[in-house]
Parts: structure tokens; sequence; C-alpha cells
């Protein structure tokens, strides 16, 4: 597979770094949980993931303040004509590029939230990345219908 071919690549090429600063250089954006009814069996996190390093970075786990069975990271798929949510070994973000985590494509799900958050509750999540430094990050829950960029105009699924 591709994604194991690049991965392994990243982690030789993060092996032979005598310094790496990634966790500096992968900026997130836009952080937002997508709000649920209080018996919502999973939560999706979404956001912007920005590499700036000329390394791969990944996502490889996540982990959350809140009270979950566990987080899983997601990808939704076409396969013969059904959207499926496929669980991911790590989500990654390519050198000099972004991957943004929305509706319908990447995403983080929080599984069985203790109490699900209500609207405008901020999230705390830490991601591990494939260099072994953490990241943290605050997201705030908000309506899944709140368009992420004002200028866009393409449809989002759910
Ligand atoms: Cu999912």
């Amino acid at each position: 597979m591709k994604s194991n071919t690049s991965r392994a690549l990243g982690t030789l090429l993060l092996s032979l770094l005598a310094f790496s600063v990634a966790a500096e250089e992968l900026m997130i954006t836009n952080p937002w949980v997508r709000s649920a009814p209080p018996n919502a069996p999973a939560l999706g996190v979404f956001m912007k993931l920005s590499n700036h390093s000329s390394d791969e970075i990944a996502v490889v786990e996540v982990r959350t303040s809140l009270e979950v069975s566990h987080a899983e990271m997601h990808r939704t798929v076409m396969t013969d004509g059904v959207m499926k949510m496929i669980p991911q070994k790590q989500i990654p973000v390519a050198a000099h590029s972004s991957t943004e985590l929305k509706p319908g494509s990447w995403h983080i799900m929080l599984m069985q939230p203790e109490q699900v958050p209500v609207m405008g509750d901020s999230v705390h999540l830490t991601l591990v990345l494939s260099d072994g430094t953490e990241q943290m990050v605050v997201a705030t829950v908000r309506k899944g219908e709140m368009k992420m960029d004002s200028h866009s105009h393409e449809m989002k699924m759910d």
C-alpha cells in the first residue's frame, strides 16, 4: 500500500535526522467537535493539519481528557456506492502539504462518551505524532452545518 510505503519512508527519514522539530512544524487550525445528541455513541472531531516541514508527519494516536472508551482515527470512503468509515492506524500529512479532517473524509472519533459535551464546550485532545512528540489541541463544540470556511461553497457530506 502507498501509505505503508510513505510511512516507512517517513520513519526512515525521521530516524536519520539528528534533530527533529516536527512538532512545531505541524500547524493545527480550526479544531472543532460536531455537536451531538446526549445519547450519541460517538463524536466526530475535525481540524486542518498543515505540515511545514520537509518530512511526512503522521498522527499515530489520539488521546482526550473527555471520558470516552477510546479515540479512533477514521476515513470515510465510498465503497460500491456506500459511504463507509474505515478505522486508520494513522493520519498522514505529507511534507509541505496539509490533510483536512472534515465530515465525509478523514476524522477523529471519540467512542462512547460518558457525557456528550454541549455547544461551546472545549474538548482537550493530545495528538501523538510519528516522531514520538505530542501536540495539544483544544477543539470547540459546534454545529456540523456551520461552514468551516465562509468562502467555501462546496457541499459537505455528513
Ligand atoms: Cu468515524
